[in-house]
């Protein structure tokens, strides 16, 4: 978000991708870099935050236990972010940059994916806070299913990550963001490597688009 203020707020950096892409490692990674070169306050977190009563209820969803109609359970997945919009804003003022485990982009290609209407499924997340940076680790589904513990949960399956990396591809989800496609079936470190090149790129323009301070 661009707030024009003086003060040097945080950066706001989501990572996306199916399942098992590699968005905790990744963002992890990225986070313990940054701590360890002295970047300033670096906070990590994840949607769906399975912590609050509104993510209580999607994690039983998720495990199979909760039953829902797929447009509740949609309300409920933004709602849960909603519930941490303020936070985050508060955070990026006072200079905290964000990494943030999948946002509202999965909200829309997992709904849309399960035939959801894509411009319904974007509505409730509209007026949350932007990311400064949407980092998609790209890859095909048959890799996904062969990394660790895939399968346990509700939408890990074939058919629907097949199905949700079509909706990830669709241009009205990139479209006005500052979205990173990144190939995410190489090997760890040369996707933490691409990473942090886009990430430079994104804090010098961040640092050049700010006014300097009167
Ligand atoms: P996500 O958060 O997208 O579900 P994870 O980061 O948890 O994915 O990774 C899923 C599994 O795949 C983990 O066992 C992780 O160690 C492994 N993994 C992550 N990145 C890679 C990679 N680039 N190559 C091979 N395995 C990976
Ligand atoms: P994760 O803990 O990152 O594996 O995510 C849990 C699952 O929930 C995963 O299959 C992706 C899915 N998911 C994440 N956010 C949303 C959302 O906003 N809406 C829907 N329908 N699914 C989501
Ligand atoms: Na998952
Ligand atoms: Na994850």
């Amino acid at each position: 978000p661009k707030w024009g203020a003086a003060q040097a707020r945080g950066l706001f950096l989501v990572f996306e991708g199916l399942d098992r892409s590699g968005k905790s490692t990744q963002s992890k990674k990225l986070e313990a870099h940054l701590q360890k070169v002295g970047y300033g306050k670096v906070k990590w977190m994840c949607f769906p935050n399975r912590k609050t009563a509104i993510g209580t209820a999607i994690d039983l969803y998720l495990r199979r236990q909760l039953e829902l109609p797929d447009e509740a359970v949609h309300r409920l997945f933004s709602a849960n972010r909603w519930e941490m919009a303020k936070s985050i804003v508060e955070d990026l003022k006072a200079g905290t940059t964000i990494i943030c485990d999948r946002y509202a982009f999965s909200g829309v290609a997992y709904s849309a994916a399960k035939g959801l209407d894509f411009t319904w499924c974007q509505s409730p997340d509209r007026g949350l806070p932007c990311p400064d940076g949407i980092f998609f680790l790209y890859i095909d589904e048959k890799v996904g299913a062969s990394r660790a513990n895939f399968g346990d949960e509700r939408y890990e399956n074939a058919e629907m990550q097949a199905e949700v990396r079509n909706q990830f591809k669709d241009p009205r989800l990139r479209a006005q963001v500052n979205w990173h496609d990144v190939d995410g079936a190489r090997d760890k470190e040369a996707i933490h490597a691409e990473i942090l090149r886009a990430f430079e790129a994104i804090r010098q323009e961040d640092q050049e688009n700010r006014h300097p301070v009167q």
